[in-house]
């Protein structure tokens, strides 16, 4: 539509730049107006897509416009220019705060004006400009336009697309977006009343029986239920059968109690103090705001029940997210491959849904790590639906504290996520949010926020006074009808439902609360339901039977081959043949013993031709750190990718194959959320050999939160087993600090593994620290062969990888061989003449190995090594000690820190195990702020001193020994006596073993 004078001249120029727009994304089949230069976006190829290609979400490409619509846009640039604007900066004029205070400021972009477009009554044709189906006619007047524009971005939802990359996207958001007033509730009020109403008489209930519980109540934020719910009821439309929840703590009790079908009676027990397991359970449970149990969800309008796997997490905010995606992707691709799908896309049968508060998802980092990881090839679940519970309020600060943007929701922009904005107020806009999220989801297979304004009706907590620091937003919410209240009263008023119908809703809830909370003095706490795959494995409340993990030579020489076996169309790097197959296979061939790489290759090659899948994430796992592994070939041609150890056989990672697959996942740089997804997969599918490889093992400290509150205390709070492996690399090598020490004392103090008493059951975490590559093989097969699941710290090799000594036969890989959680020192003859034992964990037994050949009184020193040190092994060691019979002189030599390391941890344990009156001498650095010194050469120096201290006074010891009568002589010359740092006293002198620190119980049930 042209206009006169000076707005035309303006509209000219309005036009000129809409053409170029339009010219930027003409569609093939359309007639370019303009003679312009093509403009292309650029971006790489993912090129590990082909290996991993089954689960890779869709690529929606972009719709075209027809010439018609084209030349229409062309003609009403203008227009264009308007509706652009309220599609881009609608949502900044929406009525999103149910308090209604925020304050409002002119908005000039949504001002027809300000396009040159005057007149109300002016007419358009809106083909290709608005989307057909939102109402208007094919020609609609100015003031139309803008009343449709208005009602669709500017009420009580609006959203933020215009952000997002794919052209795709922006048209089909726009387009649902205005089509979305065809979406019709109104068949589900009758459920949206009912979850209302329970959810604030729940809370009242609470509030009246429980006043001094704090349970983080959901009054003032109601409606959110109504979303959670239509979000499952449209998954459930669209073939999902299973909802991973992740919740916040905000409102999880009438979550629990209204949505998910957690037993009344069992979570006011729990409410009421009781544990959320039964009495004789060995669980020791969590929290209130962090309880979960699956439950489900039924519609019978649709014949369906959905399974809500609620996800158990700590208290540290939003560290369940990452966890929830990683849960939710291995669930659906192991239901895809359980019906044998075909054509299965990520995310068709499980949805995640997480739940979040506003300050939380704007200050949590892991947030930011979780979304930016969200839409990666390895770590796409397919989508996750989030919630954010908008409050407005996090604990006391203020919205405007807890973030500087100006939405809680902000931080999704970074990754490309759409985000849908709505007043808590009003379930049926949360209805229309929930219907778009989820059908957003479905087509292109990414993360979704909604972004939920509410308000929260009492203090952080229900013991606390809000009006101390918020004063006039507690007025505001004192004086405010609540939302189940208005919409009830809505419903009536509409004839949807008459106050009688409503109240027997309410009455017959009330009653069963009633009946509920009578239950709960007496009612006895359920198990939780066990996933099928679980079942199959046991307890690990008492000591299982550990299996051999040998397996046949024939095997390990065969996928020994294999696992440097380039496919045919792939050309490897010159220098990994040279350096990396050739060896290998030489090896192999000559029967020589092969080094880590090659031993884990092995381990994970004969777990798949077992049947068992290995996922091993971390950063640049598919080289190694080291360059070492290797467990993926790059095409020097092509870029294209090929994992040996999928192609052992024909057809492996084919459904008709019952081989497992070998998923190297090179992972973002980052440690929290991927540690998190990692333990997610773990405790989703205990037949994955789960692993997360750190870059250098001092960096596993990023995931700090999830290793104390997941990986290691979640069997002991939850009952949920995990058997994640943690890799390591530690070793003090002059990598300086921050690249030397993975912290084993950090690991070993979560460790429940008794001091006093011999543990009657397996300790939550395992420790180890081996020093073979056939050690190393058995710890990875053990993981999987065992009948439970334990989580393993493995402090792994840095120079070991490469060190020649540090080598193993296939024969230790052989069949009934398994893992030795101490090894003896094999250098020794005759026991007898052992008078110093060194106790040492890792590399520096080869050090010290090489120091005492070429000792002259080496025979009288015996190298033990410690190989795992959570749980303490405590009989092996028994075993391996007891044959020393003249030994006096027992040393923990270490190369961490006095402060650090394992001996703070392995000393009261090992000095229960000596002869009466014996002590452990500690040889090692004294106590260190820094993990390790950053200047190479004193690195060196103290390295020499310390394993040259080891051997120290071995001359005195060796003066007095007598063999069979025979006293052994030798130059009493003594050198310097005293090591580099702390001694914890001299040997004793009379000794006499005992082997009363081994239990009775021991013997037993090994
Ligand atoms: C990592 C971490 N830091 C601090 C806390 C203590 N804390 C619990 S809830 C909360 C406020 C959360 O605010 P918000 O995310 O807005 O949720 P709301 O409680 O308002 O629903 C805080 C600080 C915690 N649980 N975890």
């Amino acid at each position: 539509m042209l206009k006169a004078g000076k707005s035309a001249r303006r509209a000219t120029f309005l036009r000129s730049s809409g053409a170029s727009l339009a010219t930027r994304i003409a569609p093939r089949n359309a007639r370019t107006t303009a003679q312009l230069q093509p403009f292309f976006i650029r971006s790489n190829g993912y090129h590990d897509s082909a290996e991993y290609g089954c689960i890779s979400p869709p690529r929606v490409k972009a719709e075209g416009y027809s010439a018609e619509e084209l030349r229409n846009r062309h003609a009403n640039a203008n227009l264009l220019q308007l509706v652009s604007a309220y599609r881009r900066y609608g949502h900044l004029s929406s009525n999103l705060d149910p308090l209604g205070m925020q304050k409002s400021e002119l908005l000039e972009e949504l001002s027809a004006g300000t396009y040159g477009l005057g007149k109300d009554s002016d007419v358009f044709d809106i083909k290709g400009i608005v989307a057909p189906s939102n109402g208007l006619p094919a020609s609609a007047s100015l003031s139309a336009i803008v009343s449709a524009l208005q009602k669709t971005y500017c009420r009580n939802i609006s959203y933020e697309f215009e952000h997002i990359e794919s052209r795709a996207v922006r048209q089909w958001f726009a387009h649902s977006v205005e089509s979305l007033g065809g979406f019709d509730a109104s068949p589900r009020y009758g459920r949206y009343h009912e979850l209302l109403s329970k959810v604030e008489i729940f809370e009242q209930y609470l509030q009246k029986k429980l006043p001094n519980v704090k349970r983080y109540g959901l009054e003032g934020s109601e409606a959110i239920a109504v979303l959670l719910d239509q979000v499952i009821y449209e998954g459930a439309q669209q073939g999902i059968v299973d909802v991973v929840a992740g919740l916040s703590h905000r409102g999880r009790m009438s979550f629990l109690a209204t949505l998910f079908g957690y037993p009344k009676d069992e979570l006011l027990r729990k409410l009421r103090g009781g544990s959320e397991f039964p009495d004789d359970s060995p669980w020791t449970g969590d929290m209130l705001v962090d309880l979960a149990k699956p439950g489900s969800v039924r519609y019978d309008d649709l014949d369906a029940t959905v399974n809500v796997d609620v996800l158990w997490n700590a208290c540290h905010l939003e560290s369940g997210t990452p966890v929830a995606m990683g849960k939710s992707r291995v669930k659906d691709v192991n239901i895809a491959r359980t019906k044998k799908s075909k054509d299965h896309t990520i995310g068709d049968h499980v949805l995640a849904l997480s739940v979040h508060g506003d300050s939380s998802f704007a200050g949590q980092g892991v947030v930011a790590e979780s979304l930016g990881m969200s839409g990666l090839a390895h770590f796409t679940n397919g989508g996750t639906v989030h919630i954010v519970i908008n409050n407005q309020i996090g604990y006391t600060t203020p919205a405007s504290h807890t973030r500087m943007t100006r939405y809680a929701s902000d931080i999704a922009k970074f990754a490309d996520i759409p985000i849908i904005h709505v007043n808590g107020e009003h379930p049926e806009e949360l209805a229309r949010a929930a219907h778009l999220a989820v059908s957003y989801r479905q087509k292109f297979r990414k993360d979704i926020v909604i972004d939920v304004w509410t308000f929260r009706k009492r203090g952080h907590n229900e013991m606390d006074e809000p009006s101390f620091t918020q004063p006039a937003m507690y007025s505001a919410i004192n004086k405010h009808v609540s939302a189940p209240a208005k919409f009830e009263e809505k419903l009536i008023s509409s004839g949807h439902m008459t106050k009688e119908a409503a109240n027997v809703v309410k009455q017959e809830w009330l009653a069963s609360l009633n009946e509920a909370f009578a239950a709960s003095e007496t009612c006895v706490a359920t198990e939780p339901t066990r996933a099928p795959r679980w079942r199959l494995l046991k307890s690990s409340a008492n000591y299982p039977v550990e299996k051999t993990t040998g397996v046949s030579i024939d095997m390990l020489y065969e996928v020994g081959v294999k696992s440097v076996a380039p496919g045919e169309s792939v050309k490897v790097h010159p220098r990994i043949e040279r350096f990396h197959i050739k060896p290998r296979l030489k090896r192999l061939q000559e029967g020589q013993a092969v080094d880590w790489a090659t031993a884990e290759a092995l381990a994970f090659g004969t777990l798949l031709k077992e049947g068992y899948n290995v996922r091993l994430s971390g950063q640049d796992v598919g080289r190694g750190t080291f360059s070492q592994r290797h467990a993926m070939f790059v095409c020097q041609d092509t870029e294209q990718v090929y994992v040996p150890l999928n192609h052992m056989d024909d057809g492996q990672c084919s459904s008709k194959q019952q081989l497992g697959k070998l998923e190297v996942v090179n992972s973002n740089l980052c440690e929290e959320a991927v540690v998190g997804f990692e333990y997610g997969v773990a405790v989703e599918d205990p037949f994955t050999l789960t692993i997360w490889e750190a870059q250098f093992g001092d960096f596993y400290n990023n995931s700090q939160t999830i290793v104390d509150g997941y990986i290691a205390s979640g069997e002991t709070k939850w009952g949920q087993q995990n058997g994640l492996v943690m890799l390591l690399p530690h070793g003090f090598d002059g990598g300086g600090p921050d690249h030397s020490s993975c912290r084993i004392e950090r690991h070993l103090m979560l460790s429940n593994d008794p001091v006093d008493e011999h543990p009657v059951a397996l300790p939550n975490i395992y420790v180890a620290h081996p020093s073979t590559p056939a050690q190393f093989f058995h710890l990875m097969r053990r993981q999987m062969k065992r009948n439970f699941r334990k989580p393993l710290i493995v402090a792994g090799p840095k120079t070991m990888l490469r060190l020649a000594n540090a080598t193993s036969l296939l024969s230790e890989m052989g069949p009934g061989t398994r893992f030795k959680p101490v090894l003896d020192d094999p250098s020794i003859n005759d026991p007898r003449a052992v008078k110093r034992v060194m106790l040492v964990s890792g590399k520096l037994y080869y050090d010290l190995a090489k120091l005492k050949s070429e000792h002259p009184l080496g025979e009288h020193a015996a190298i033990v090594r410690v190989e795992e040190l959570s749980p303490f092994p405590r009989e092996e060691l028994y075993n391996v000690l007891s044959q020393y019979t003249n030994a006096s002189d027992f040393v923990w030599v270490q190369e961490e820190p006095r402060n650090s390391g394992a001996y703070a941890f392995a000393a009261p344990r090992v000095k229960r195990l000596l002869p009466a009156h014996a002590e452990l001498r500690y040889v090692g650095r004294s106590e260190h702020a820094a993990t390790c010194s950053g200047v190479e050469t004193q690195q060196a120096a103290e390295h020499a001193e310390l394993t040259r201290c080891a051997f120290d006074g071995l001359r005195g010891l060796v003066a007095d020994l007598v063999i069979d009568n025979i006293s052994i002589q030798h130059d009493q010359h003594q050198s310097r006596d005293e090591p580099v740092a702390s001694v914890i006293s001299a040997g004793a002198s009379s000794h006499r073993w005992s082997n009363r620190q081994i239990y009775a119980a021991q013997s037993s049930d090994q």
